[in-house]
């Protein structure tokens, strides 16, 4: 399968980012289209499209911006709306948002506008991790070019049509990715989840109606609003429509974002990639960052949308492909990202708070050689206490890595307990001896 660079296209030129580049590129022209159409006509191409949400679950992002409630509630008045973009990218192996604010900002601020437009919000924000300085200050850049152009601000290309559009640096907490959790870092509050239902549609910033989106997702909207549904729809599948960007890391030729249709698979991206890098082969990897259950070689011709990867037993996640070769141990590996969802776990409920803690202690007895039969039995047991019980979906997330390298590497797992680690002699107690 061909790459299709659309969010990619020019991402090469010099100055990417400036207005002027994104106006040679078609750039704002969907905006003066979208604003020429009723708000819900908007509404209706987007669903039509059937864009997924791009930050890990691919729920329909026009039937999420169709949730928002219009006209009078029940007491009689009217709440404001909200558009808040999630650029809080920072699930392990996830680098595709970063990429793309960096290279095309407008394409963003563009698709903010088109979509507060829709869901007929006068105020937007972007929350983007604080510590990415270079990707904070060119969103900040763009944001001021777009109201020096018209595109922001009172009366919209004279549509009558107003919005402002704040860039909000969180502090950098993984938890505050999690849709309601930054609403409460937004707030002013220390990220932490809340309670669902009420779903932010519902009851989200300062308790008003809000969509949040990812960044790929509000992205891709100026593409699909100028070209069209049946142009978007030429791409993937039925349920999985149009392309996406498929970030590869790790141990391949060449790293990047690869722009293709949905339903590409990992076989066919290693091939624009340069395979796996030389002389090693593919041991196992991740299809959407390290939430996402492992997938092995038997998996590389798996089509990589959002129904035939859960069919295959994973989830498509942020399509962060991790590659790892012969060479890794897949026990440090799973210990590495376990260490992360420990330091990260926000401490609200206690099967994730305790539980990873005592993941990462299992894990470091196990990898050192240390461990014993039994741990293995309890590595399992505190996983699947995790796994569903707890408040938000980073505990899944941390379990998931476990029963997954268990599943498909129990043999490794058993090595470590008879002799240290195969991969490691320093580590490993048979080559002591
Ligand atoms: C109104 C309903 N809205 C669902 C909305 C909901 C949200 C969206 C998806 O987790 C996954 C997670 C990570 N009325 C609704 C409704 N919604 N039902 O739809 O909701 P949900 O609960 O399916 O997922 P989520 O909580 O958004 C996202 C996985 O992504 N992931 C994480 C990536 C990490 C990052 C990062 O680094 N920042 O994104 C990777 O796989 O594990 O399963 O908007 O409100 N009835
Ligand atoms: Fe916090 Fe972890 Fe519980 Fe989520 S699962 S609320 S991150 S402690």
């Amino acid at each position: 399968m061909s790459l299709t660079p659309v969010l990619t296209s020019y991402w090469d030129e010099p100055q990417s980012w400036t207005m002027d580049t994104y106006r040679r590129h078609d750039g704002y022209r969907a905006l003066s289209k979208a604003l020429r159409l009723q708000p819900d006509e908007v509404i209706a191409t987007v669903k039509d499209s059937g864009l997924r949400g791009r930050g890990g679950a691919g729920f329909p992002t026009g039937m999420k911006w169709g949730f928002i409630p219009q006209g009078p509630g029940p007491d009689g008045t009217t709440k404001p709306h909200y558009l808040v973009v999630n650029a809080d990218e920072s699930e392990p192996g996830t680098c595709k948002d970063m990429p793309l604010m960096l290279a095309t900002p407008h394409a963003l601020v563009e698709g903010v506008i088109i979509a507060a437009y829709a869901i007929r919000a006068a105020q937007a924000f972007i929350y983007v991790r604080g510590e990415v300085l270079p990707v904070l200050r060119r969103l900040q850049v763009a944001v001021a070019e777009a109201y020096a152009a018209g595109y922001l601000g009172h009366d919209i290309l004279g549509s009558g049509y107003d919005l402002d559009l704040i860039v909000h640096a969180g502090a950098g907490a993984y938890i505050c990715g999690e849709e309601t959790a930054l609403l409460d870092s937004l707030e002013g509050r220390r990220g932490q989840p809340r309670l669902r239902p009420p779903f932010p549609a519902v009851a989200g910033l300062y308790a008003c109606p809000t969509v949040v989106n990812n960044v790929e997702s509000i992205a891709s909207v100026p593409a699909i609003v100028l070209n069209g549904v049946d142009w978007f729809r030429t791409m993937g599948s039925e349920r999985s429509p149009g392309f996406t960007l498929y970030s590869l890391s790790g141990h391949v030729t060449r790293p990047g974002q690869y722009e293709a249709p949905l339903g590409v698979t990992l076989r066919e991206l290693l091939g624009h990639a340069g395979g796996v890098r030389a002389g090693h082969t593919l041991k196992f990897w991740t299809p959407g960052g390290s939430s996402t259950p492992l997938f092995t070689g038997e998996h590389l011709d798996v089509p990589l949308d959002y129904e035939n990867v859960a069919a295959a037993g994973s989830m498509l996640g942020t399509k962060a492909l991790q590659i790892f070769d012969d060479t890794t141990c897949v026990v440090r590996a799973v210990l590495r990202w376990t260490e992360f969802y420990a330091h990260e776990s926000c401490g609200k409920c206690t099967p994730c708070r305790e539980g990873t803690y005592w993941l990462v202690q299992l894990l470091e007895r196990i990898e050192s050689g240390q461990g014993t039969g039994a741990d293995l039995d309890t590595l399992l047991d505190v996983a699947d206490n995790i796994n569903g019980k707890s408040f938000c979906a980073l505990g899944d997330g941390a379990a998931s890595p476990i029963f997954s390298s268990l599943k498909y590497f129990r043999e490794e797992y058993e090595q470590h307990l008879r002799g240290g680690c195969p991969f490691d002699p320093a580590r490993s107690t048979a080559w002591a001896t």
